[in-house]
């Protein structure tokens, strides 16, 4: 039964942003290996190439890429262009654009709003709540109808429980959490299914962007602790993109089982 429901995920067009690492490349690997057709964006084309060679590897269908800033209306704009003349143009149960995983985003600085950097919070704003606002708009219209195509957004518990820090990335996924709730309202009746996937604790890139490339500050955020590696993402995002087309899973908030709470992490060893 499981197998037959993934099976429906062969041929069909899956559209990742952010998919050059992390929770996006992973899934790309994880529907690659469904056989999907898959379609990814991001800015670092040379990760976004080894990633697509990965999916390749492990099944997919195809496993295209292209260049996407989210935080750019000229670069969503080109990049759905691109996708509109890869897929054909199609809306029909096989052609159109089945999934799209909203993926792109992260966390500029841990500064306190006294000390916060204008350029951090306008690029959290950026990618996680326009960026998702602009690429869905435009994906929007290559979305097949009635055919359990699915719009998966990818917030975080941050925007469901607020911490010292973290006051602009946690208001952008609750902003990314309230798009989906509003979502679901809008697309009534067109048979698109709308989630929110809201994550705790993973070990992906995320730390390292947020410290702005201080890997020993990164590591000590999963250090002693087992955190969710991005395959545990992807195969939820398989999960619930595999549901039978009248099953909506609304929102998800899936934490390791070492954390109670952001900031309240069960860790194994002292750190000092
Ligand atoms: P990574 O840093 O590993 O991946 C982030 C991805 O987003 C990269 O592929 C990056 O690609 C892409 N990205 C960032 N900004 C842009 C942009 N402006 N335009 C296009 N792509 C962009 O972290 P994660 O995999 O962890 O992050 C994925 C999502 O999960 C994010 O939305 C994050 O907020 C969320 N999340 C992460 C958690 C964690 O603990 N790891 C927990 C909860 C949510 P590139 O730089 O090449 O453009
Ligand atoms: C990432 C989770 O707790 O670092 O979205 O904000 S947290």
């Amino acid at each position: 039964m499981k197998i037959a429901r993934v099976s429906l995920l062969k041929n069909r067009w899956i559209l990742i942003t952010g998919a050059s690492s992390g929770f996006g490349a992973a899934a790309a690997r994880a529907f690659g290996g469904a056989g999907a057709k898959l379609l990814l964006g991001a800015r670092r084309m040379e990760r976004l190439q080894q990633v697509a060679a990965e999916a390749k590897k492990a099944g997919a269908g195809e496993a295209l890429f292209h260049e996407l800033d989210v935080s750019k209306t000229s670069s969503v704009e080109a990049f759905m262009g691109w996708t509109k003349q890869k897929i054909g143009g199609q809306k029909s149960a096989v052609g159109g654009v089945q999934v799209l995983i909203n993926n792109a985003g992260g966390a500029h600085g841990l500064d306190t709003v006294a000390e916060g950097k204008d350029a951090d919070w306008e690029a959290m704003m950026q990618s996680n709540v326009l960026g998702v606002l602009r690429v869905t708009r435009a994906a929007l219209p290559l979305m097949p109808r009635d055919a359990g195509a699915s719009i998966i957004n990818i917030g975080s518990v941050a925007g469901r429980q607020a911490y010292e820090g973290g006051a602009v990335y946690g208001a952008a996924k609750a902003g990314e959490l309230h798009i989906a709730r509003t979502l679901r309202f809008e697309l009534l009746g067109t048979g698109i299914r709308v989630t929110s996937v809201d994550p705790g604790l993973a070990k992906t890139e995320f730390s390292l962007v947020r410290f702005k490339g201080d890997s020993a500050r990164a590591d000590k955020v999963y250090e002693g602790t087992k955190p969710l590696l991005a395959e545990d993402i992807a195969e939820i995002l398989i999960w619930i993109a595999s549901r039978p087309p009248h099953v909506n899973i609304d929102e998800l908030v899936v934490k390791p089982v070492d954390q109670a709470a952001v900031g309240k992490v069960f860790r194994r060893i002292a750190v000092k």
